[in-house]
């Protein structure tokens, strides 16, 4: 939609917290009349935000009043399956993503990222490459800062990093990156689409479905599910897919030969750097990098800017993060790790014995992946939160020794008394934090503290 067609329309925005008081102040400062709904108890910080926009709300609930809109302005928090949204889609209304609203009023272009893991990480790498080449950046979206906070007044020589979710991705129409990152796909958040991958699946596919021949599609190439999809959309639509890999050397992507990273894009190739000078370490550190090589360089970022990015990039809070060492131990904070296979990846990052602390809000984790990890590397697991007496049944019952804890505080207890000196204690915890906590990131900083408290 034009944002000149939003004066005067009636928008009901559906969730108050970050994303709904985001879009809902964006459509009323564009004129339109905003009605915004939520479930949870009112908040006098956020009453006062609505006020002050002039927005009119509920609170404890949605009422039939909500129905009284143009279209439909939805959290990603907020599963479509809800009754208020069925009805509002049975009665012919639009319901729209807060992403999809902020771009309306995009002008610079987008870099979306998406994949089931690392797209934090390769959001913030590829922020710090253009920042350090000098362009105005927004970094947004899933990582934590909605879209619609920060596009009003962009400039078309500005770039927006977005890290983009399915959840967000499930209500676009005209949503389009001018280059779309696909990290990855392994199942997570199966509880919001049926339990069913292949609905996952198709929501992720979605960050390419507006591209034109003109945008670029960035794909991991030795995730066999995304190269047979991208393999099979360049067939139907012949859009400009560049890879990155591993494992083998592409005609058009970047890879690694003999140690170093090569950049082959537009039949111009050129040696970026040794791989070993990459500041994130592990394999799938290295798909994120070369993904954010990649785009950077489409967007005529120079060589060398990417080079020293790459180089410098200190890492995201909550993943991976190493907080403290004592007595020869090694505390991670890895709280960001909210599905089975970031856990895979932590686990698979390390060469020393691991004591695991993991569990929490369970979203229909299958742990198969993880199993033969835990027998090889894992010396302990302390299970936590509403999961742990599955975490103790599957993961547990591999490794030498497991308890299960009643907090986290109790949980790092168990975890200092397991480990021996070398080891690493990993809070990797293959689930959300909502049992117990407000988000992963209070999880994290909780952990953080406790560990500092020892
Ligand atoms: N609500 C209702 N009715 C319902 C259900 C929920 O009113 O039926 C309300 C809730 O009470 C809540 C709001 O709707 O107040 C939902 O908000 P939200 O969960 O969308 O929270 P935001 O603060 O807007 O955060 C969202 C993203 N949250 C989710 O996708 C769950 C944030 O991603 C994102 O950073 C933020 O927008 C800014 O773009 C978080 C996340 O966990 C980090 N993402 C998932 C992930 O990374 O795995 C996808």
């Amino acid at each position: 939609m034009n944002p000149a067609d939003i004066k005067g329309k009636r928008v009901t925005v559906i969730g108050g917290a970050r994303s709904g008081l985001a879009v809902a102040k964006l459509l009323a400062g564009a004129g339109a009349e905003v009605f915004l709904t939520e479930k949870g108890e009112a908040t006098r910080g956020l009453e006062q935000a609505l006020d002050a926009a002039g927005v009119a709300y509920e609170f404890g609930g949605h009422t039939r009043r909500a129905l009284d809109a143009d279209f439909f302005a939805i959290s990603p928090g907020v599963p479509s399956t809800i009754n208020i949204v069925q009805q509002a889609l049975r009665g012919g209304l639009q319901v729209f993503s807060e992403i999809e609203v902020a771009s309306w009023f995009c002008a610079a272009p987008i870099v979306a990222i998406t994949g089931s893991n690392g797209k934090t990480t390769t959001t913030s790498l590829t922020g710090h490459i253009f920042r350090n080449a000098g362009r105005t950046t927004v970094v947004a979206g899933n990582i934590g800062y909605p879209f619609s906070d920060y596009v009003r007044g962009l400039a078309e020589d500005a770039v927006v990093v977005l890290e983009v979710s399915s959840f967000q991705l499930d209500h676009i129409d005209t949503f389009r990156p001018r280059v779309g990152v696909l990290l990855n796909i392994t199942p997570d958040h199966l509880d919001r689409y049926n339990y069913d991958f292949d609905q996952y699946k198709q929501s992720k596919f979605r960050l390419f479905e507006n591209q034109r021949d003109d945008d670029v599609l960035v794909f991991n190439h030795d995730d066999a599910l995304v190269r047979e999809y991208v393999a099979f959309l360049k067939m139907q639509r012949g859009l400009h897919a560049i890879g990155f890999s591993y494992e083998d050397a592409l005609d058009e992507g970047a890879f690694v030969r003999e140690g170093r990273i090569v950049l082959r894009i537009n039949q111009q190739e050129e040696i970026l750097m040794e791989a070993q000078k990459l500041a994130l370490p592990g394999r799938h550190n290295l798909h994120n990098s070369l993904a954010a090589a990649i785009a950077a360089r489409v967007m005529e970022v120079r060589s060398d800017v990417v080079r020293e990015s790459l180089t410098s990039f200190e890492g995201v809070p909550h993943r991976l993060e190493f907080v403290r060492e004592i007595d020869g131990v090694r505390y991670v904070n890895d709280s960001k790790a909210t599905n089975v296979n970031a856990v895979w990846y932590a686990l698979e990052s390390y060469n020393e014995p691991i004591v695991l602390i993991a569990g929490g809000r369970d979203k229909g984790n299958d742990y198969s992946s993880l199993k033969p990890l835990i027998r090889r590397k894992v010396r302990a697991v302390v299970a936590l939160g509403e999961s742990a007496e599955k975490v103790m049944d599957e993961l547990a019952s591999l490794a030498e020794e497991g308890a299960q804890a009643a907090s986290l505080e109790e949980a790092i207890r168990y975890a200092h008394f397991f480990a021996a000196p070398g080891d690493i204690v990993l809070l990797s915890p293959a689930c959300s934090s909502f049992d117990m906590f407000d988000n992963y990131e209070h999880r994290g900083d909780t952990f953080r503290r406790l560990v500092r408290s020892l």
